[in-house]
């Protein structure tokens, strides 16, 4: 069974039942598991009368709302690619997203319909971009109020586990970002195997803070409530006190985030105080957790975080287990059906226990590949199938895995990846700027912030006001520089290429 079938059986066994109660800023909606799939059959209705068929890619670049839940599962059951995209990102950004996955039609917030006309017009394959009142989504409720359910009620739930049905953009190393291919066979793979190893239960209530555009708050926290029956409570923002008292009022039993979130919730004034003796499962990822925060945590809400590590190509990896030792600094042991292997990143050659190498993975839970790069694809992939995933990391011999590191130049804020390279592509843009190198300074609050050092070109008069007012007219906010240093040089080796280790200990104090 797919998670799709789970989910349409789950629509008949729980109809009455709510499976999604979204707290807007005026008043809060309940959709009932019935409700949930007549909104997605009705979105089904309307996009194939839009044209939609298999394959195509239709992009979501919604603040996190109803409607783009329901359109994300219509595209999927359509056979059709959902492409979710961060509403933040600027039409620099956006046009590149759009143009390389050849978006068919794109749903925006009506706020951008200006900021955006100019790079949409510019798109070959875009057929249509429909904007959206949010959050009050009326106009949403009148697009869709011609169509009946009824007329997609027929189409049969796609069985075809290859077939790509979500796509999400991820930076590298080098080059653009590329949409790594999600099939309904990964999704399901994985929805499984966290269904097993954390004990989704149909009475599980699921606080929902995380953006809805990434693996973590889209796959592993939304499919997961959905996929188990359970009740998903959706907060559109993230506010640490509005998420103890909502975890407190609505007894919620699970709650996943990221470690900055974790940490604005110690720093609530009176945090245990709140009562979250209900709550059996709070989960921490997509950064690594902080010692002291894990210990923290558990002084404050008696509750020990489980931590697992996943990535956008192949949503969750590994992780602590629900029932045993969560061990601290530890992402845990693979997940039932995934393989993780630890080799030498130089020779590719397995490594034994406690050395430290590349973690590579291979399980019915890894993307197909990337979304018309063949050779990236082949690159990220050994040539026996494991995937590459930058990530150092050691194998303890009772199996747990420690990450150790990355091999790739690559920055973590808030949970966010940001790669240098693109941060320094747009810094080369400014006229003053005569050579760039981003970096992340650790930073207690966001794990790493992003920070530019600069090499000014000469006879140019700039502040870090400028490059910063620069970043944010190309760059999503969590990638724009949190501070800008200049310096005359940069420590360079031998081949001249830049020391980022020693820039960081020559800048981050
Ligand atoms: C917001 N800002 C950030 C970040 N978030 N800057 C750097 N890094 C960030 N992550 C900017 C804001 O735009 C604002 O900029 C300033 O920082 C302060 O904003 P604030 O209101 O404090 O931030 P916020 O809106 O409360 O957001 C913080 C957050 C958010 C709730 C921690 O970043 C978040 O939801 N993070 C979760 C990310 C996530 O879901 N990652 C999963 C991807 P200005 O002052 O200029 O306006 S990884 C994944 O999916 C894999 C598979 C995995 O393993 O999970």
């Amino acid at each position: 069974m797919t998670f799709l079938d789970q989910l349409a059986h789950n629509c008949q066994q729980y109809a009455a039942k709510t499976a999604i109660e979204f707290i807007g800023e005026t008043a809060t909606t309940y959709v009932t598991y019935e409700q949930l799939e007549n909104n997605v059959l009705r979105a089904m209705a309307y996009l194939q009368a839009k044209g939609v068929v298999k394959g195509d890619r239709v992009a979501l670049q919604l603040p996190k709302c109803l409607p783009f839940i329901y359109l994300h599962l219509a595209i999927m059951r359509l056979e059709a690619i959902s492409l979710p995209l961060n509403p933040g990102y600027p039409a620099h950004e956006l046009g590149y997203f759009l143009g390389d996955a050849a978006a068919k039609l794109f749903f925006a917030d009506a706020a951008t319909r200006e900021s955006l006309a100019e790079m949409l017009a510019g798109l070959p394959d875009l057929q249509e971009a429909i904007f959206l009142d949010t959050p009050s989504i009326i106009n949403y409720e009148s697009l869709i109020a011609p169509f009946d359910p009824a007329e997609a009620a027929g189409i049969p739930i796609p069985q075809d586990l290859n077939a790509t049905c979500l796509m999400i953009y991820t930076s590298g190393t080098t080059g653009r970002p590329k949409g790594a291919e999600l099939t309904h066979g990964n999704l399901t793979a994985n929805l499984n195997a966290l269904h097993e190893a954390w004990g989704w239960r149909d009475d599980d209530v699921l606080l929902h803070v995380l953006p809805i555009f990434h693996v973590h708050g889209l796959i592993v926290a939304l499919h997961g409530a959905l996929n188990a029956g359970g009740t998903a409570v959706l907060l559109p923002k993230f506010d640490p006190e509005t998420t103890l008292q909502t975890l407190q009022e609505r007894r919620c039993t699970v709650f996943m985030a990221v470690p900055t979130i974790h940490r604005r919730l110690i720093n609530v004034p009176h945090a245990r105080d709140y009562d979250l003796s209900h709550m059996r499962l709070l989960t921490s990822g997509s950064d690594r957790l902080p010692d002291d925060l894990f210990q923290a945590f558990q002084d404050i809400f008696g509750h020990t975080l489980l931590e697992r590590y996943g990535m956008s190509e192949t949503s969750m990896l590994i992780s602590n287990p629900l029932h045993g030792e969560r061990r601290v600094g530890s992402v845990g042991r693979p997940l039932p059906g995934v393989a993780v292997r630890i080799v030498d990143p130089e020779t590719g050659a397995p490594l034994p226990d406690n050395v430290v190498g590349e973690v590579q993975v291979r399980g019915a839970n890894v993307c197909k590949g990337y979304w018309r790069q063949p050779d990236k694809t082949a690159a990220a992939f050994t040539p026996d199938g494991w995937l590459r995933t930058g990530d150092l990391g050691l194998r303890e011999p009772d199996g747990y895995y420690t990450l150790k590191g990355r091999s790739k130049d690559l920055i973590i804020s808030g949970g966010y990846n940001i790669y240098p390279p693109e941060v320094e592509l747009v810094l080369a843009e400014h006229p003053a700027v005569q050579a760039s190198a981003v970096i992340g300074c650790p930073d207690e609050e966001w794990g790493e912030r992003v920070t530019a050092v600069i090499i000014p070109r000469e006879g140019f008069a700039v502040t870090a006001d400028d490059i910063i007012a620069h970043c944010k007219t190309q760059l999503v906010n969590y990638k724009v520089p949190r501070r800008v240093i200049f310096v005359d040089a940069f420590p360079r080796n031998a081949l001249g290429k830049i020391q980022k280790a020693k820039l960081r200990q020559e800048n981050c104090s």
